[in-house]
């Protein structure tokens, strides 16, 4: 076997000071190298068949506002979605308490907003609250926030935020023309300054280049704080969006950005997050290999569909995977 890459160092402390050649030479490595040093790492910080549960419930839906290429909730493309208002607080917890019940530790609740108006998070402030008091762990996805309502989130206990960068900057601006990465940037600082975990990760199959995918990654773990959640999302063709037509990704490409994000985030949560239902069972089970150890529980994503949990049930009982106990460090 050749020896892994000299860039590949899952030994010593975590870094923060990645290079471009750096992490295009990890995505150059043969693909079992790639892979073993990426099982390598994973093994010195996680307990290799253990999988975090997360549920995602949309408590707004459609009509969104921004210009997102990918996303079949923007108001400009005609996706088909019926809109829908902010739910009552009483049917989220409906929702979070079923997903517990399914085995969902965490509760990710998701918001088809530029940024939330102060009225709405006082409501969405109650959903975090009472979902907290059924022992799980919140995270949100409200879109841009200013820092006194990262605060206000902080103060009810939010454990998670997720916003993400989504690709590289350079492509940023061909997928979003409503806002700028630096808006992005800017949201990811005044969560973290609030005290929020970050959940932070992006999306592969938008067209990108394979240095757009090495700067993702890049620009993720050369943050202050490496995100604590890194979802890896593989695009949902959504019909009636401008991606709808996108070129498929080489699943081996995927499994790829699974392992790079793994080597350079080593005390992350990767999580194989959309795109699993277009996924065979032998791909998703390279993506647990590769490092992936969290996943979305339950047969919808916001709006699209997800593996139906029997069949989530079934694959990680062919794979001997365990639900990750929940943590209440956080
Ligand atoms: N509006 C908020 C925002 O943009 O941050 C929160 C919800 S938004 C739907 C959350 C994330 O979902 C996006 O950043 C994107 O990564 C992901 N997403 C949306 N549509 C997708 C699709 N068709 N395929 C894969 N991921 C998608
Ligand atoms: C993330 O990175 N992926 C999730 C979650 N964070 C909010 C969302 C995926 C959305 C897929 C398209 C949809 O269901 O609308
Ligand atoms: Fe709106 Fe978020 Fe969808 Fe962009 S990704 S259109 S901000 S819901």
């Amino acid at each position: 076997m050749s020896s892994p890459h000299p860039a590949a160092t899952g030994h010593g402390p975590v870094r923060n000071d990645w290079q471009h050649d750096e992490v295009h030479a990890l995505f150059a490595l043969p693909f079992n190298d790639l892979l073993f040093e990426a099982q390598r790492v994973h093994r010195m910080h996680f307990s290799p068949s253990e999988v975090q549960i997360a549920t995602l419930l949309s408590i707004k839906t459609g009509a969104c506002p921004e210009d997102c290429a990918y996303c079949p909730q923007s108001i400009r493309y005609h996706t088909g979605l019926e809109p829908e208002r902010l739910m009552p607080v009483q049917d989220v917890v409906a929702q979070a308490e079923a997903a517990r019940d399914a085995g969902a530790t965490r509760f990710c609740m998701g918001a088809a907003y530029r940024s939330p108006k102060d009225r709405d998070l006082e409501t969405i402030i109650e959903m975090i609250r009472e979902v907290k008091a059924l022992g799980m762990e919140t995270c949100a996805t409200l879109g841009m926030l200013k820092p006194e309502q990262a605060s206000r989130l902080s103060d009810a206990g939010l454990d998670y935020y997720n916003h993400n960068i989504d690709t590289s900057p350079r492509h940023y601006k061909d997928i979003i023309g409503t806002r700028t990465f630096g808006d992005r940037m800017e949201t990811l600082h005044n969560v973290r300054t609030a005290g929020i975990n970050v959940c932070c990760g992006g999306i592969v199959g938008m067209g990108e280049t394979l240095g757009d995918r090495v700067e993702m990654l890049r620009i993720l773990a050369n943050l202050p704080e490496h995100p604590q959640s890194v979802p890896i999302n593989q695009l949902i063709r959504v019909p009636g969006t401008p991606l709808e037509d996108a070129e498929p990704v080489d699943p081996f490409d995927f499994v790829r950005t699974i392992a790079v994000a793994r080597i350079l985030m080593p005390h992350s949560h990767v999580r194989l997050s959309a795109g699993r239902t277009e996924m065979s069972d032998e791909m998703q089970a390279l993506c647990f290999l590769a490092g992936a150890n969290s996943v979305f529980y339950g047969d919808k994503l916001l709006t699209t569909d997800n593996p139906d949990e029997h069949h989530d049930h079934r694959l990680f009982k062919r794979l001997g995977i365990r639900p990750e106990p929940v943590h209440h460090s956080t």
